[in-house]
């Protein structure tokens, strides 16, 4: 059995955008180039002397690069090389990266906010680790690049993706016309086409949350805890709890079978922990195409308006009912009428 390689895919996907000149299936491409050399060295971490902390020197008396870091720079040489990528915000990375300084002749007209390895702690415990990417275009692209250009809201996201690098390296992304995932051949070195048209379940039997904070969280959030834990026939509770700590691969299970992934407002994360602009947005954006929802509890998340490039906020992400679920607490809790929660109309 033939599969379709995520290069064919892509070409024959292009038609879907009438006025595209190739130069996002490049961008995708030159992404998914850099995600199979990561997956090599994260692979053998352990045996490359990648594991541990920046700065020790490797048995060859290089200076040991953390896999993030190393990751970070496979990204950034990938894109710049390229050049349909003009301007990149890492998570490694205090500013954005303006490529157009590092190659004139870039003339790139999209913006990538990146996360180049999410969960590199876990990396030492065998754990999934993964890259989470979001894609914004250029609004107009005949002036020098400003870094707030990379601050759009996450509607206006142009395709996000993320690399999983676990039991097998998948890459799943979407372009705004549905989900699709594909899974990397060894023997080819090729993503191949293994999950056409993801759908997350409308709702599940998963919630997903460090429940050590459970003192600090909100109390509508302790409630939708609570209300996971009781025995309910009718609605298949007590719930299942699953908590992997590596936010790609719990979106990843939450999108497969469904369920409900919370990283809530807490006292030591006021804001959420988690980062908007290459975490939540991208991760909302697959999940708002597969059917899913996400939130910050009381707003949809891809219309709010980043404020800066390292911005934290709350997350509330998967299966539709379940989502309604948490807001109709959060709506009890703040006395908010369901009308006052931006962006969606509940089905509770
Ligand atoms: P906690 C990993 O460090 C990460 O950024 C996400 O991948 C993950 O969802 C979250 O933090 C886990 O955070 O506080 O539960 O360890």
């Amino acid at each position: 059995m033939t599969f379709k390689t995520l290069g064919q895919f892509i070409i024959e996907k292009q038609a879907d955008f009438p006025y595209a000149k190739g130069e996002l299936s490049r961008l995708l491409r030159d992404i998914g180039i850099a995600a199979k050399i990561i997956n090599r060295e994260v692979n053998k971490a352990g045996l490359a002397d990648l594991l541990g902390e920046y700065g020790a020197q490797n048995i060859q008396g290089e200076a040991q690069k953390k896999l993030d870091v190393y990751a970070d720079e496979q990204f950034i040489e990938a894109l710049s090389r390229g050049c349909e990528c003009c301007y990149i915000a890492s998570e490694e990375h205090e500013n954005g990266i303006d490529l157009s300084k590092l190659n004139t002749a870039n003339r790139g007209k999209y913006l990538v906010c990146i996360d180049p390895l999410d969960g590199s702690s876990n990396i030492d415990l065998n754990v999934s680790v993964g890259t989470i990417f979001s894609i914004y275009r250029r609004k107009d692209s005949d002036v020098p690049i400003r870094p707030e250009e990379v601050l759009q809201c996450g509607i206006e996201q142009v395709a996000a993706g993320y690399v999983i690098y676990g039991s097998s390296t998948m890459l799943v992304y979407t372009t705004g016309k549905g989900v699709n995932g594909f899974t990397l051949d060894p023997s080819i070195g090729e993503f191949c086409l293994s999950h056409p048209d993801m759908t997350i379940p409308e709702t599940g039997r998963t919630y997903s949350v460090n429940e050590g904070n459970y003192l600090k969280f909100p109390q509508y959030i302790k409630q939708y805890i609570k209300y996971c834990q009781q025995e309910d026939e009718r609605t298949s509770r007590p719930y299942t709890s699953r908590y992997i700590g590596s936010m790609v691969a719990d979106i990843h299970r939450t999108l497969v079978i469904g369920g409900v992934f919370l990283y809530p407002e807490t006292s030591n994360y006021p804001e959420g922990k988690l980062r908007l602009l290459y975490e939540c947005n991208p991760m909302a954006f697959i999940i708002e195409q597969a059917g899913g929802r996400a939130v910050t509890g009381v707003n949809r998340i891809l219309e709010l308006k980043p404020q800066h490039l390292h911005q934290r906020i709350p997350i509330v992400i998967g299966s539709r009912t379940m989502v309604d679920k948490v807001c109709e607490f959060y709506i009890q809790e703040s006395d908010q009428t369901s009308s006052e929660v931006s962006g969606y109309t509940f089905s509770g």
